[in-house]
């Protein structure tokens, strides 16, 4: 059976970019057709200066929020990356296969490393190597496809690379997983600057829709979206991103297809008013199930602690075998008892 696993970070409050880019299809089509595993990446969360208090919050936060979109503990593994000690055992030997040229070209570290220089702050070696994680957080599980959004293709990329050295120098180790993007919402936009993707740890908030905002709140940042100049409602991406985003995020709440979607508007005023209660109904279910999850907190930690279980079980060989293969001994087993006497 094909593995799917995919992870999401605790360093805000999840927006409808990671909605509709990935935690929806996670629900509605991985975790049925695939053994699926999501994590909520909170190692990587402290790559930034983070407020331990605020992390734990955001961790469980998100951990809530990924049921409530609907995956489905009885079909799929959810679980917290920390309680997995895999994951970071796995992560020093790709260290040792990787290349600091290769990181230094990560498009995400360029980004995060300028904003932090910018605030005044140094930058977390953490930041540089956490790629390096993140392969590892896919290799352990032995993973075909990682469902993600498009801002994170090039993280897959890497982790291919790195799987594909590993094996050619010490022995088949990993299998080699494949990014899969969505055909539509790959790369919701912020709201006030379509040429940025709309990101949780985004300063302002007034371009992005989190998840856990009222439908009022929604409402108005849709009918506040920046468009463009012209009149017409046209998608074309590059000459009007604005426009092309509120009909990505149209399309993927209604199942329908950007392109065509724009024959339908001759106002931009009667497709932003559509695009904002497409949203709110999106959000509707998940916000309602969220409250319900809020009220069973003993539940979502149950869920947490079956699934680092399971996740545990399932990546101790594959790094176990990492370790032998690229000549690690061992530890030296006890004598039994039995042995000993
Ligand atoms: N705007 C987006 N459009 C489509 N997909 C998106 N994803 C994130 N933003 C969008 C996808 O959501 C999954 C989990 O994301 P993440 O936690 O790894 O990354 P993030 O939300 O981008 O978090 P950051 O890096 O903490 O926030 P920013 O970007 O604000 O700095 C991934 O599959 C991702 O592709």
């Amino acid at each position: 059976m094909t593995r799917v696993f995919s992870g999401i970070q605790p360093t805000g409050h999840l927006t409808l970019g990671n909605y509709l880019g990935a935690m929806r299809r996670w629900a509605e089509v991985d975790q049925h057709r695939a053994d699926s595993l999501f994590c909520v990446v909170d190692l990587h969360a402290l790559t930034m200066e983070h407020d331990p208090a605020r992390v734990r919050r955001l961790s469980r936060q998100t951990a809530t929020l990924l049921l409530a979109a609907g995956l489905d503990p009885e079909v799929c593994t959810v679980f917290l990356q920390s309680h997995v000690d895999e994951h970071t055992r796995l992560s020093y030997l790709l260290e040792c296969v990787a290349t600091d040229g290769e990181m230094r070209r990560m498009i995400q570290y360029k980004e995060k490393a300028a904003k932090e220089r910018d605030r005044g702050g140094s930058v977390r070696l953490s930041l540089l190597t956490y790629p390096v994680l993140m392969a590892a957080d896919i290799l352990a599980y032995g993973t075909d496809e990682v469902p993600v959004g498009e801002d994170q293709a090039q993280h897959v990329e890497l982790t291919r690379d790195l799987a594909v050295r590993f094996n050619q120098r010490y022995g088949q180790a990993f299998v080699v997983p494949r990014a899969t993007i969505p055909r539509v919402a790959a790369r919701v936009m912020n709201l006030q600057d379509p040429t940025r993707k709309m990101g949780k740890s985004d300063d302002s908030g007034a371009g992005v829709v989190y998840l856990l905002d009222e439908p009022d709140a929604v409402r108005k940042k849709v009918l506040r979206a920046v468009t463009d100049s012209g009149r017409d409602v046209v998608y074309d991406r590059a000459e009007r991103p604005g426009l092309a985003n509120l009909l990505d995020v149209l399309a993927a709440c209604t199942g329908g297809n950007p392109e065509s979607l724009a024959d339908v508007y001759d106002s931009y005023g009667s497709l932003k008013k559509d695009t904002a209660e497409a949203v709110v109904e999106v959000l509707r279910p998940v916000q309602a199930r969220h409250r319900e999850l809020c009220a069973d907190p003993a539940y979502v930690e149950g869920v947490l602690r079956d699934g680092a279980e399971k996740a545990r079980a399932l990546a101790r060989p594959t790094v176990d075998r990492a370790y032998r293969a690229i000549g690690l001994l061992p530890p030296v087993a006890e004598p039994s008892l039995s042995a000993a006497r």
